[in-house]
């Protein structure tokens, strides 16, 4: 397949936002029980300009496998919810400590640091409560297990405590080892901190499409190359990028003196290595022919944005 342009991409990626906006809003429109400071604050992390990069995944998967975007529309809305739920928590005081985020006050900032705790739980429940909702019996079994596996100890959550537990000095610190561990040690941190929402994201997509086990599988070996290649290209957009672009601080990576790809390998074979890798997650869509045109165009522009 050839490369895509960024325009087309860039266009491609405004037909999920449409799609999808108005579903995440729709999903925050709870009863009276729901406290309205609260709700306000999940809208404020919700509805705030992001990239939509997991719907994307999510609708794009369920394409791939011949299904269509409404049946997958819950289960892109739950993602999305997750790894919002997952930045609010990030940029807490306790955290990150961030002020800006998708160009915004963080969530803390514009409300306080205990609404938007409360703010990343709500988020939370309310992704599986859609998924469980929203997709038939059987593929919302499993779907929750696939998310709640991504969002948990194992993946987001544990990569997420190894990752602050390396920046607190609560465990030994890797960066005399030798540069061969020092990839292996942060790729298993993406791995879980960032790729396997990613990986969750095309499972959800082909359940909500009914896929084959093929199909299962060739959406996993996309999400195992596409999370890493993603991740490079943010380690290397942290280095070199500006705040007003990528709507949160940069450079803080190397300000606190964490391991990074740039870091470890140089900004070059960082390069080098986020192409190989997402011809390697085009690669293992090239099976499902033009139907999974948006997934081989994600996986070039990822590693090419500059936000
Ligand atoms: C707090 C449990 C918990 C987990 C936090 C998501 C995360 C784990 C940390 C965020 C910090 C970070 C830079 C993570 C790696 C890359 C990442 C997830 C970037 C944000 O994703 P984008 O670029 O953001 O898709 P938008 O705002 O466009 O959705």
């Amino acid at each position: 397949m050839s490369v895509p342009t960024a325009d087309s991409i860039t266009r491609s990626l405004d037909d999920v936002r449409v799609f999808v906006e108005p579903r995440l809003a729709a999903a925050l429109e709870l009863s009276g029980e729901a406290a309205p400071r609260l709700v306000a604050a999940m809208r404020h992390a919700l509805l705030a300009p992001g990239k939509r990069l997991r719907p994307a995944i999510v609708l794009w998967a369920a394409e791939a496998c011949g299904g269509e975007w409404d049946q997958a529309a819950g289960a892109a809305v739950a993602v999305e919810m997750i790894h919002a739920y997952s930045l609010v928590h990030d940029d807490l005081p306790a955290m990150d400590n961030d002020d800006l985020r998708r160009g915004r006050p963080t969530c803390h900032r514009a409300f306080d640091e205990a609404t938007a705790i409360l703010c990343g739980d709500a988020l939370q429940a309310l992704a599986f409560e859609t998924l469980a909702r929203d997709l038939p019996a059987a593929a919302a079994a499993r779907g929750c297990l696939a998310l709640a596996r991504a969002a948990g100890p194992e993946a987001l959550v544990g990569g997420q405590a190894d990752d602050l537990a390396a920046e607190r000095g609560w465990i030994p610190d890797m960066s005399a080892s030798p540069p061969a561990d020092q990839v292996a040690w942060l790729e298993r941190i993406h791995r879980r901190k960032t790729g396997a929402l990613f990986s969750a994201a095309l499972e959800l997509g082909g359940l909500a499409a009914d896929a084959t086990p093929d199909d299962l599988a060739r959406l996993a070996a996309y999400g195992r190359a596409f999370g890493l290649a993603f991740q490079i290209a943010d380690d290397i957009l942290d280095a070199t990028g500006d705040e007003l672009t990528m709507g949160k601080r940069v450079g803080k990576d190397a300000d606190r003196g964490k391991l990074t790809f740039p870091t470890i390998v140089g900004l070059d074979a960082s390069r080098a290595r986020a192409r190989a890798l997402a011809a390697e997650a085009a690669a293992a869509v090239a099976g499902f022919g033009g139907r999974a045109a948006a997934l081989d165009a994600l996986a070039h522009w990822i590693v090419a944005r500059d936000h």
